[in-house]
């Protein structure tokens, strides 16, 4: 094939990777139903859960857990990235809205690895400010 046009196709191949990359962040059905009125910056998150989000400021699709995960690769999440959607290494703000516990986040899987500890009733709204941006692997309580 000509350069010219191997350099169209490229072209036309790159806009569609952009619009796929774009587009890869539906919220889920249950995510989206239920409208309600919440002032900005508050976290919609039920009592019981550990609640994470794709962006921060309790921005982008919204993640919760409310056991012990020591492995996130096994919780799809495709807003997290193209080739890796899953929840590892992709939680931007949290909340600890559990009953009784401490919250913590592991930079690896199987509870290893540096630790943020959330306790119960607070919130990081960006995790960059703990150095924890993109980083949870796994979760565990108290
Ligand atoms: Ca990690």
């Amino acid at each position: 094939m000509s350069t010219r046009t191997f350099t169209a196709l490229a072209a036309v191949t790159a806009l569609a990777l952009g619009g796929l990359l774009a587009g890869a962040a539906p919220a889920s059905a249950a995510e989206r139903s239920a409208p309600e009125v919440r002032p900005a910056g508050t976290p919609n998150c039920d009592a019981g859960d550990v609640c994470f989000w794709v962006d921060a400021d309790y921005e982008g699709p919204r993640g919760r857990f409310s056991g012990a995960n020591p492995d996130w690769t096994q919780f799809s999440q495709p807003a997290c990235s193209f080739f890796r959607p899953n929840w590892n290494d992709c939680a931007s703000s949290v909340v600890n809205r559990g009953r009784n516990c401490t919250v913590h986040l592991y930079e690896n899987a199987n509870y290893l690895g540096q630790r943020l500890s959330i306790k119960r009733g607070e919130k990081f709204p960006d995790l960059s400010d703990q150095n924890f941006n993109d980083m949870a692997s796994s979760n565990n309580w108290c």
